[in-house]
């Protein structure tokens, strides 16, 4: 086996990679990047210095692929299967790309900033910040509900990268920013990519780690003490 994927199981740019290399079978070595470990944060480091999962090592050719479209592009040209994530013909390929940035850049980053600053101190909060990544999420709903309307798949009716970036994207941002009833298309795009097998399993595998996701703390309501009162 050549090729090995750092990545953890809960980190949602590493979803988008692990469905590619599930919807193929894709043959690899899984090796778990606990970034809170110093010694696996310094292996990590030693093969990509930025410590940015995932990232893919290819042993046969001599290669590190950062940066989780690449890898798709990679396991595309280089492994290919059944499922081919970028469509050959160009029209259907800038298509393809297009989207794919969309999801990453307006949905995934702006729900990585508002889990993000979950993990802040106190101190430390970008309320400002969090409340832009929300209008963000709010806009990009819209558009892609539109988008996505009556098609099965992100851009037709073949599984490809986008729906890779869709769907940890999307199952991550509608915990942070639940979808509203005007965003049916986008609701019933995420069950689609939720019933899909790679996604399923990607799911079941991350669902042991779940309680490490920092859910939202609630403002807790000041009550004055008994002292006050009496
Ligand atoms: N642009 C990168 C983003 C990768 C990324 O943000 N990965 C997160 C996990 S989802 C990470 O490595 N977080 C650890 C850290 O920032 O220290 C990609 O598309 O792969």
């Amino acid at each position: 086996m050549s090729l090995k994927l750092h990545f953890h199981p809960l980190a949602s740019f590493c979803w988008k990679a692990l469905i590619a290399l599930y919807e193929n079978g894709t043959p690899f070595e899984p090796v778990i990047v606990d970034l809170g470990n110093a010694e696996s944060r310094e292996a990590f480091a030693a093969v990509w210095p930025m410590a940015k999962f995932p990232v893919l090592q290819d042993e046969a050719r001599g290669s590190t692929v950062a940066e989780a479209t690449v890898v798709i592009e990679y396991l595309d040209a280089f492994y290919p299967g059944a499922t081919r994530f970028v469509p050959e013909d160009a029209e259907h390929a800038w298509r393809a790309r297009m989207w794919d940035r969309v999801f990453d850049h307006y949905i995934h980053e702006s729900m990585q900033k508002i889990v993000g600053d979950r993990l802040r101190p106190e101190d430390g909060k970008d309320p400002f910040g969090v409340e832009q990544a929300k209008g963000q999420l709010r806009e990009a709903y819209v558009l892609l509900d539109k988008e996505i309307g009556a098609k099965t798949w992100a851009i037709g009716d073949a599984f490809s990268i986008v729906d890779c970036a869709a769907s940890p994207a999307l199952f991550y941002a509608n915990t942070v920013l639940p979808f509203s009833s005007e965003h049916r298309s986008l609701s019933a795009y995420l069950s689609r990519l939720m019933a899909r097998p790679s996604f399923a399993r990607v799911l079941q595998e991350a669902e042991p780690y779940f309680p490490m996701f920092p859910m939202e703390k609630k403002p807790t309501i000041a009550r004055p003490d008994a002292a006050e009162i009496a």
